[in-house]
């Protein structure tokens, strides 16, 4: 029979493993509320923003646009709802990247006004320019869309990338077995993503912890 201690770690290294916080945008499909024209509509399509690179620069083909409009937005179906834990947005850099100012990152379940009017989480005051930027919730906000909308006339909105981080969100027991759970995970710290392989794609804190209280539990059964 499995002792309690080793069930207890296998188990908290099953759900705190490296897939925990993979980008959820990744496996998302981006679309936005029209395209840059001619001849910057090549590069400026919403797909680019949820492609996995992060380079700033527009003209390498890895950034979003829309064209000058009222209201312009962007939207990643996540294809489920998650319990997001945070967003990263990376700015453009070598040029307009004053543009990202004012924009609202909204999260929900809801299409009505393409996703616009869910929940608002996050209020972008400024990104420097080829920068990442971070927002936290340390309990999460829970959606299956992530809209990004400047409000206002006359205004372009500019993503370079897109990153989303979270779990999905459970239903019914699992919700109450998944709040336990969460409470022993630390949040999620914004500076911690753009540190290393190791934080990105994995709590390692969490699982040395759980070694150290693992092999204290096992010399005490000795
Ligand atoms: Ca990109």
């Amino acid at each position: 029979m499995m002792d309690f201690p080793v069930f207890s770690f296998l188990f908290y290294m099953s759900k705190c493993g490296p897939a925990s916080w993979q980008n959820l945008a990744l496996r998302g499909k981006a679309t936005q509320s029209d395209l840059v024209e001619y001849p910057y509509t090549g590069h400026g399509h919403a797909y680019n923003a949820i492609d996995g690179n992060t380079d700033p620069n527009y003209y390498h083909g890895s950034c979003s646009s829309t064209d000058w409009q009222q209201n312009p937005w962007w939207r990643v179906d996540l294809l489920d709802e998650y319990t997001i834990t945070s967003i990263v947005i990376t700015n453009r850099g070598d040029s307009c990247s004053e543009l990202i100012n004012g924009a609202e990152v909204h999260v929900g379940n809801s299409l009505i006004n393409n996703g616009n009017s869910n929940l608002r989480v996050w209020v972008i005051t400024s990104i420097p320019p080829g920068r990442s930027h971070t927002f936290t919730w340390d309990k999460g906000v829970s959606g299956r869309y992530v809209n990004v909308i400047i409000p206002g006339n006359k205004r372009m909105l500019i993503l370079c990338e897109v990153e989303v981080y979270g779990y999905p969100t459970p239903h019914g027991e699992d919700k109450r077995n998944s709040s336990l759970l969460h409470k022993t995970q630390p949040a999620l710290q914004p500076q911690n993503l753009h540190q290393g392989w190791g934080i990105r794609f994995g709590c390692w804190p969490d699982i040395f912890q759980a070694i150290t209280w693992w092999a204290t539990k096992f010399f005490f059964f000795l």
